[in-house]
């Protein structure tokens, strides 16, 4: 093995212990809970694919009408006190959204690099391989690893501004205490004059936030069962997937919309040499999305310490990109 494939496998080893050890973490407390960062293997990146495309998942659509619609207003926030930067994306994925802005700034002549940030390298070629066709004047530089790790190597690389997206509503996926501690950190990693572009997906209607996450095709469903699909995989657990349901809840007041598997019936599932009961009807707390009420995005940049210098909303005010700077 050469010290390449050697790093990698260590790397495999390290995060397959971590998995395991969250999920054991998780199975002892009570309620059961994993880790819905654990969601995205392969099969899980797919089904995501698939949950973009739901009608009844409205989140892409409404952030893409930001970017696509409101390239000039966000391009202008962002440019309003410098000209050149680091442009830094949080899990950029495929940029489907982002990619927009990078155009129209490439097409300005603005003197920035764009640096997305994602814990795939596969993601990560195949991003510099599509914005290379796309934008071929578009300066990269790609950063596999995690997102705070990845920053400070950011950092280490260059000393110009930074303007950091963290788009898609994923922010939602952490309870509001696991949010300030994100939002924290990341401001302890920037510097005065830095931007920040968080995407929330606002408070709206019951029905359709609930319907977003409990489609008639069952995809989101399928999205949380393929979790325990995983862990029988790669830590040799044996879940019935069947025995589990998928029961979504949306709680208007909080703004919490909770997604849980359910057990179908009284039963013991084992994980290396662990054993894990459920009673018939317990639940495994799987995900949250949360959703947002200006008071509550107001409330997280104060607390976090950063003011709010520009909010862009979607043109059915669901969703909303609000700029943030040190
Ligand atoms: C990635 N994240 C913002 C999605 C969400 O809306 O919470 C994940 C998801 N879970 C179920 N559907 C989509």
């Amino acid at each position: 093995m050469n010290s390449q494939v050697d790093t990698e496998a260590q790397i495999k080893n390290d995060s397959k212990e971590t998995f395991l050890s969250d999920v054991l973490d998780g199975l002892k407390s009570f309620p059961k809970h994993l880790h819905s960062k654990y969601f995205y293997d392969k099969a899980g990146d797919r089904l995501f694919q698939q949950i973009m495309n739901m009608p009844e998942y409205y989140l892409t659509n409404c952030e893409l009408d930001i970017f696509k619609n409101k390239t000039k207003k966000l391009a202008n926030s962002i440019l309003s006190s410098d000209t050149s930067f680091d442009l830094i994306e949080l899990g950029a994925g495929d940029a489907m959204k982002s990619s927009y802005l990078l155009k129209h700034l490439v097409e300005k002549g603005v003197n920035f690099t764009y640096m997305p940030i994602d814990i795939s390298g596969h993601i990560l070629s195949e991003l510099n391989k599509k914005l290379n066709n796309e934008i071929p004047d578009l300066e990269i530089v790609s950063l596999e690893g995690e997102y705070f790790d990845m920053l400070d190597k950011a950092t280490s690389i260059s000393t110009r501004k930074k303007v950091v997206l963290f788009l898609g509503g994923n922010i939602g996926n952490m309870d509001f205490e696991e949010s300030y501690h994100f939002c924290r950190e990341l401001k302890r990693k920037l510097n005065h004059g830095d931007i920040l572009i968080v995407g929330f997906d606002l408070k709206k209607n019951p029905h359709t936030i609930l319907n977003a996450y409990n489609d008639a095709a069952g995809i989101t469903s399928s999205f949380n069962l393929n979790l325990l699909v995983r862990m029988n995989r790669e830590l040799d657990a044996d879940f019935d997937v069947l025995n589990y349901q998928h029961y979504q809840t949306y709680d208007p007041i909080s703004g919490a919309c909770k997604s849980y598997l359910v057990s179908l019936a009284e039963q013991n599932v084992h994980i290396g040499n662990e054993v894990f009961h459920f009673q018939e009807n317990e639940l495994i707390d799987m995900e949250i999305s949360q959703k947002f009420s200006q008071d509550d995005i107001s409330k997280l940049a104060k607390d976090s310490k950063f003011h709010i210098i520009d909010e862009i909303h979607d043109s059915k005010n669901w969703f909303v990109d609000s700029i943030w700077q040190v």
